[in-house]
């Protein structure tokens, strides 16, 4: 059956934490609906632009096979959809479990424009009394997102920081010390906190999902075990630990059992730890880089405060990787081939343009024409393309291994691929030697975290491999937001054959450039960052 959704996307004010500042929300909500869908179905999305720019909406992880043009980046797939204008998705739940999806339209989704998707399936490794749904994290920021780009596309010579966070959300929620809202800003106290409820002796399914712009998440629950059930889209053999790590992009299921006493009050945290500045993993201000939400047992005062503390520690809040991936292993086995059709090494490096610090790939940083999509390129059989549209002409390989190498000292990079779950065979520092982890059952998901460069010399890796199942061009890209819009970013053309002679591209995709182009002849395009 078809899932349909009608939405529209609006600038307003919103103060999700008690500060009130210009975003985007879609019909109304923050965070966006969200979206629900048995396995099998079709999900069919009409969205109207009414913001005052382009727009378009992606569908996180799944993998859009035989409906590539409906992956929803914009230079990509498709044109941007113009203000005033509506496009409809159509595509498969093709996978089972948690997503999410967002804008691919610059940094605005930073500016609230994302929401919980969620397709329901078999959970055969996991048992538990109840779904709770979506819990929905994020790093927030004071000031909308055009500003934030200003900032982290400013000139090499003004020398200034990233942006920081103000503020850590879950489910869209958390308060504020107003004391410390930037002058000039309405601020209203006590803003409040999400709040579950727990009955002793159950046990709960939580959908753990990271939607921010640049912040690393710890997800924990004071006093409870977390049980691992799934990382993205893929069931894993269940484990447990006391906190999860979220890179942007990344969903974590976990089963907790509700061990408490009926009157207890405790919090779920999501915290970022210390700044980068001083060896963390995220940029939080300081002010507020804890997210908390309160869990209410069955007979406890539901208008008490938690006096719970935390069992992360400090080494676990410095941990800027992804949690051990010999654990993330899938309870549906998959070998990936030992001899992949194309070996591709990739060298991600932060470095001038003569004026700019960008990220370049292979010494070319991604720059995005939103007038021109590479995929109706390919089907029309163009196979060379600009050198800032970095992409990469796979041709009729049907495996694919990148050995993906950070040069860079700016931090981790959690690299996302669409299209594809992604077998996860390598991560470290130096050069990789071959090995692999876990060679027959290695884990898959479609957000990895490559770790920053251990010094200026010594790069980090990660060893990424994809069966080419997939005609169509799929962005691979890291999923800070600052990063991608720095030119961290490359299309992958996969089986461009096959798009040529088996496609039947919609009407819809040459007619939604035709209103871009249209309404780009009269209005200015503010194109400051790579686009995406
Ligand atoms: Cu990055």
């Amino acid at each position: 059956m078809t899932r349909y959704y009608d939405f529209t996307l609006q600038n307003t004010t919103l103060a999700p934490d008690g500060v009130e500042r210009p975003g985007i929300l879609v019909n109304g909500q923050f965070p966006a609906p969200t979206i629900e869908a048995n396995w099998g179905d079709w999900i069919q999305v009409k969205v109207t632009n009414n913001l005052d720019e382009g727009t378009s909406l992606h569908w996180h992880g799944l993998l859009q096979k035989a409906t590539p043009w409906f992956d929803g980046v914009p230079s990509v797939q498709q044109c941007p959809i113009a203000p005033g204008a509506s496009f409809t998705y159509r595509f498969r739940a093709d996978l089972y479990g948690t997503t999410w999806y967002h804008s691919h339209y610059s940094a605005q989704y930073s500016d609230g424009a994302f929401g919980a998707l969620i397709i329901y399936g078999p959970h055969d490794n996991a048992q538990y009394d109840e779904d709770l749904g979506p819990v929905i994290i994020n790093d927030w920021f004071h000031r909308e997102y055009h500003a934030l780009i200003d900032q982290v596309m400013a000139p090499a010579s003004a020398k200034l920081p990233p942006p920081q966070s103000q503020n850590v959300l879950i489910n869209g929620k958390m308060s504020y010390p107003c004391a410390n809202a930037t002058a000039g800003l309405k601020c209203t106290p006590n803003a409040g906190v999400s709040k579950f409820k727990f009955q002793s002796g159950k046990s709960y399914r939580l959908r753990l999902i990271n939607s921010g712009a640049e912040a690393m998440q710890k997800f924990s629950i004071d006093g409870h075990t977390l049980t691992v059930i799934a990382h993205d889209f893929v069931p894993i053999v269940p484990y447990d630990t006391n906190v999860v790590t979220l890179g942007v992009g990344q969903r974590t299921d976990v089963v907790v059992h509700a061990t408490g006493k009926p009157t207890d009050a405790v919090w779920m945290r999501s915290e970022l730890g210390p700044s980068a500045f001083v060896g963390g993993c995220s940029l939080p201000d300081g002010v507020s880089p804890t997210g908390v939400a309160v869990v209410y047992y069955e007979q406890a005062n539901t208008a008490s405060v938690p006096t719970t503390t935390s069992s992360v520690t400090k080494d676990q809040l410095l941990y800027c990787q992804d949690d051990d991936i010999s654990k993330s292993v899938p309870y549906f086995p998959i070998t990936p081939t030992a001899n992949p059709d194309t070996v591709q090494q990739l060298d991600i490096t932060y470095q001038s343009n003569g004026t700019h610090n960008l990220f370049f790939v292979d010494n070319s940083s991604f720059h995005a024409d939103f007038n021109d999509p590479v995929l109706l390129d390919a089907k029309a059989g163009q196979t060379t393309f600009p050198s800032q549209y970095n992409v990469f002409n796979f041709g009729a390989s049907r495996s694919i291994r990148l050995v993906v190498y950070n040069h860079a000292l700016t931090g981790s990079h959690p690299m996302h691929m669409h299209g594809h779950n992604v077998h996860v065979l390598a991560v470290g520092t130096g050069t990789w030697d071959g090995s692999i982890v876990n060679p027959t059952n290695p884990g898959r998901r479609d957000v990895s975290i490559l770790p920053v460069a251990a010094s200026p010399t010594v790069p980090s890796y990660i060893v990424l491999q994809i069966e080419a199942d997939n005609p169509g061009v799929w962005p691979f890209h890291c999923h800070i937001a600052w990063h991608i819009s720095g030119g961290l970013y490359v299309n992958l053309l996969e089986r461009p054959a096959d798009i040529q002679k088996e496609m039947q591209i919609p009407d819809i995709m040459a007619q939604t450039c035709t209103d871009w182009s249209a309404w780009t002849n009269n209005h200015v395009v503010e194109a400051i960052d790579s686009g995406l």
